[in-house]
């Protein structure tokens, strides 16, 4: 599809402008949201992504092809968020201290809200205990980490003590997500799941909170 690969491209080559129009025509012609993510964005970061592991492009390059991402995202986002809908439940996202990736956290949060959740996102470089504070704050069933290095996934498992110290464990489940991140890790830390990307976030959080599909 034209309009798909055009809006990949754009990403690819951090065209903010070109992404917004690509991202227009796709809503347009009605292109099912769903599939401008998986096609469109996610495949071009994903492209992205690799040109940055192999030194072809460097983070300025990177930095761009994001803000090309959220050109698109805010342009789609009305595709997922449709409207008045019952409440399911509350959800707390963020990305783990030390970690500015945000993008998969977004998605996942746009997608949770298309699915009839209320998502406070508290943004990135989340210290522990904040993700506690806020989910107690706000009545959350759910806690949502995403850690996009390495170096920062040992914070999702500092969240899971402080949820044991506070006797709060089970009853504010825990899902984390991003790609150095997997089921291994998961049950290590002892966090309720490991979701790998967006979609899987929203079945993993009804399935959690045993909201039926
Ligand atoms: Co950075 N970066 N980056 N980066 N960056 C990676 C992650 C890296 C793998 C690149 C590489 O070397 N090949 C590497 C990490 C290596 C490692 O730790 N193993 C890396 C590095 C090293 C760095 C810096 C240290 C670079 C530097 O400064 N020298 C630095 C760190 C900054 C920091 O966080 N403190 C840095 C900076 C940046 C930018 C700011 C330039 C930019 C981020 C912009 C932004 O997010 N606003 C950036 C980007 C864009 C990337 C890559 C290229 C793309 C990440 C992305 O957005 N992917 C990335 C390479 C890669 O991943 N291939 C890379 C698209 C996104 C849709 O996928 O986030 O995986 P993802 O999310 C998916 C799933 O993982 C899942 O669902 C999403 C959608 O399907 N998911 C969840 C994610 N979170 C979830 C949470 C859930 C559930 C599912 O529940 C809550």
């Amino acid at each position: 599809m034209q309009v798909l690969e055009g809006l990949k491209q754009s990403i690819i080559e951090g065209d903010e402008s070109k992404a917004a129009q690509f991202a227009d025509r796709a809503v347009v012609e009605g292109i099912d949201a769903k599939t401008v993510l998986d096609e469109a964005l996610i495949a071009g970061m994903n492209v992205v992504g690799e040109r940055f592991r192999s030194h072809d492009i460097f983070l300025p390059e990177v930095l761009l092809a994001a803000k090309a991402m959220y050109a698109a995202l805010a342009k789609i986002r009305p595709l997922f968020v449709k409207g008045e809908m019952p409440l399911l439940g509350r959800v707390v996202i963020g990305s783990v201290q030390g970690d500015l990736h945000d993008i998969g956290k977004n998605l996942v949060g746009i997608m949770l809200e298309g699915a009839g959740f209320e998502v406070i996102d508290i943004g990135t470089d989340v210290a522990p205990e904040r993700f506690v504070d806020e989910a107690v704050a706000h009545g959350a069933g759910v806690i949502g980490m995403s850690a996009l290095l390495t170096t920062t996934m040992p914070g999702m498992g500092r969240v899971i003590t402080i949820l044991k110290e506070r006797g709060l464990i089970g009853k504010i489940k825990v899902i984390i997500g991003g790609a150095p991140v997997n089921e291994e890790f998961c049950r290590e830390i002892g966090a309720d799941a490991y979701c790998f990307d967006a979609a899987n976030s929203v079945a993993t959080v009804k399935k959690l909170l045993q909201i039926a599909h």
